[in-house]
């Protein structure tokens, strides 16, 4: 077996769900390495692995992929027929404009709405950034579900990297029990009834880490 890939906590790292995700779902076999955060170990360890110290890694042979949206197009080529990206050019630059988009911002999310998949933290106050960013990710969903879902329930009908992308947001949104319009509530049910999904969020309940900083209380 050539493909590995390394992640930290299924818990708290949305950055290792979204190339976990994505890769699980091409169907492909894959060796998958765990780097627990925060212990005295863990630099040294991500540091073996990548370049940039940051997972996920993705190991093909000899070639290295780091950085999610770089893993994400690596395996859109590596595995054509998973579809990850939509087949139609319009549909596929909109789905690569809100994975870039998610990429690069809602830091507001990131900094209030840590991944925390085996918890729950109804009702904790929020700034109006994070209102502004919650706001933005429902129009995301509810327009590409609009304009380019019909085939299937997720962003673009099929499931694809967009969703892998906004997989960790799905989960920030039951474990801060924020409350959808109904296009998003269904499409946040989608994704959680994935068995990928399933799978990954029971090895996070199993995980026996924890991190202080991404716990409330
Ligand atoms: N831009 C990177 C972000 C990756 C990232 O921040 N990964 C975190 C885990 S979610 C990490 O490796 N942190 C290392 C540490 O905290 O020591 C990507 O898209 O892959």
């Amino acid at each position: 077996m050539t493909l590995e890939l390394v992640i930290a906590n299924k818990n708290y790292s949305s950055w290792s769900l979204r190339a976990w995700l994505a890769l699980r779902m091409t169907g492909a076999q894959f060796r998958e390495t765990v780097v627990p955060l925060r212990r005295p170990e863990t630099r040294a360890e991500l540091k073996r692995h990548t370049p940039s110290g940051l997972v996920p890694v993705l190991k093909d042979g000899n070639v290295v992929v780091w950085e999610s949206l770089a893993i994400l197009e690596y395996l859109a080529e590596r595995f054509p027929e998973a579809r990850l990206w939509p087949g139609d050019a319009a549909a596929r630059a909109h789905a690569r404009a809100v994975s870039s988009e998610m990429h690069a911002g809602f830091a507001n999310l990131r900094r209030e709405m840590p991944m925390n998949i085996r918890r729950f933290f109804p009702g904790r106050p929020r700034s109006e950034g994070l209102e502004r960013d919650i706001a933005r990710v429902c129009e995301i969903w509810n327009d590409c579900r609009a304009r380019h879902g019909s085939d299937g329930p997720y962003l673009f009908g099929l499931f694809g990297n967009a969703d892998a992308m906004y997989a960790p947001v799905v989960t920030r949104f039951v474990t801060y029990g924020v409350e959808l319009d109904p296009v998003s509530a269904s499409y946040r049910d989608a994704i959680l009834a994935l068995p990928a999904m399933r799978s990954f969020a029971e090895a996070a309940r199993a995980e026996p880490w924890v991190v202080d900083d991404y716990e409330f209380g």
